[in-house]
C-alpha cells in the first residue's frame, strides 16, 4: 500500500496535529507498513502547477489534498480520519504465538 503525504510525516511543533503523520501512525498501529510517497507542493495549488504525484492523487480521489491512501487492492481513501477508520476496520491479524 502507498500513503501519499505532503512533505513528510514529521511531528510539528506546538502540539499541532499533522494529518499525514496521524494517518501513518494509525496504519502502523493497525500492523501496516505503507510505502510513504511525498507529493510535495500544496493541496490548494491550481492543477496546472501541481506535481505529477498530486495530480495522481486528484485523479484517484477527486482532491489534491493529502493524506491519501492507495491500498494493495487499488482502493483509494482520502483524509486522515478516513484512513484511520479504514486502518482500524482492516487491522492485520496478530501473528499466532508459538
Ligand atoms: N481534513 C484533512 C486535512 C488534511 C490536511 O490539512 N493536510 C495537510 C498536510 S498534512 C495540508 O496542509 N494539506 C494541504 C496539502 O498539502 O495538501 C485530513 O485530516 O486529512
Amino acid at each position: 500500500m502507498k500513503l501519499y503525504v505532503c512533505w513528510g510525516t514529521f511531528q510539528v511543533p506546538l502540539g499541532r496535529e499533522h494529518p499525514c503523520r496521524d494517518a501513518l501512525l494509525a496504519l502502523e498501529e493497525a500492523g501496516f507498513k505503507p510505502e510513504v510517497v511525498k507529493t510535495h507542493s500544496f493541496g490548494a495549488v491550481p492543477r496546472a502547477l501541481q506535481t505529477p504525484k498530486r495530480k495522481l492523487v486528484e485523479d484517484a480521489t477527486g482532491s489534491s489534498w493529502v493524506p491519501a491512501l492507495e491500498t494493495d487492492q487499488g482502493e483509494w481513501i482520502s483524509g486522515s480520519g478516513e484512513i484511520a477508520a479504514w486502518a482500524s476496520e482492516n487491522k492485520k491479524a496478530e501473528p499466532a504465538t508459538p
